[in-house]
């Protein structure tokens, strides 16, 4: 009972929205739950090259875990999303980057990322606990809001070009140099 307390609110904390304003440049207020995954996709230019990004935005709900594991293994980045606004699903980081290292390919790029900084008034997890978690899991990071679009260009574009980065250098080998995958949870 108490373990699916837990899970259940780690939902909600935008990452539909953060897809959402990525892709398509809006906001949408109410809170559609998720069911299983999304898909959502945009280009972008790295380097003066065109970049696909396929972008998989995942249910924060215990009940489809094992639907969200099945895209890790694809996955050349992922944004790892917490609520600043709710501890509780910062306290909840741990389990899942646990859980996305343990089923995604070892080079998988993934940014933390706060997101709702737009309710400061709300704020319960300060901006330094962000930098200091992803400075310890070695994660880029930063706070983004879904609502008034601070930061979420940077976000995929700054993961994206550290993917694109690795592939010039030679350590990270996937077959379509044109076309990332990306996982939200
Ligand atoms: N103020 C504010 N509200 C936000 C922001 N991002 C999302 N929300 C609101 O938070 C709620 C949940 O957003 P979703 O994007 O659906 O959350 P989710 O992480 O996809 O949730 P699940 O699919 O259930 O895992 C919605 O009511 C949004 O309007 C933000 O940056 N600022
Ligand atoms: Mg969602």
């Amino acid at each position: 009972m108490l373990t699916k307390f837990l899970f259940f609110i780690i939902s909600g904390v935008g990452k539909s929205c953060l897809l959402l304003q990525f892709t398509d440049k809006r906001f949408q207020p109410v809170h559609d739950l998720t069911i299983g995954v999304e898909f959502g996709a945009r280009m972008i230019t790295i380097d003066g090259k065109q970049i696909k990004l396929q972008i998989w935005d995942t249910a924060g709900q215990e009940a489809f875990r094992s639907i969200t594991r099945s895209y890790y293994r694809g996955a050349a980045g992922a944004l790892l999303v917490y609520d600043i606004t709710r501890r509780e699903t910062f306290n909840h980081l741990t389990t899942w980057l646990e859980d996305a290292r343990q089923h995604s390919n070892s080079n998988m790029v993934i940014m933390l990322i706060g997101n709702k900084s737009d309710l400061e008034s709300r704020r319960e997890v300060k901006k330094e606990e962000g930098e200091a978690f992803a400075r310890e899991h070695g994660l880029i990071f930063m706070e983004t809001s879904a609502k008034t679009a601070a930061n979420v260009e940077e976000a995929f574009i700054n993961t994206a070009k550290e993917i694109y980065e690795k592939i010039q250098e030679g350590v990270f080998d996937i077959n379509n140099e044109v076309c990332y995958s990306f996982i939200v949870i």
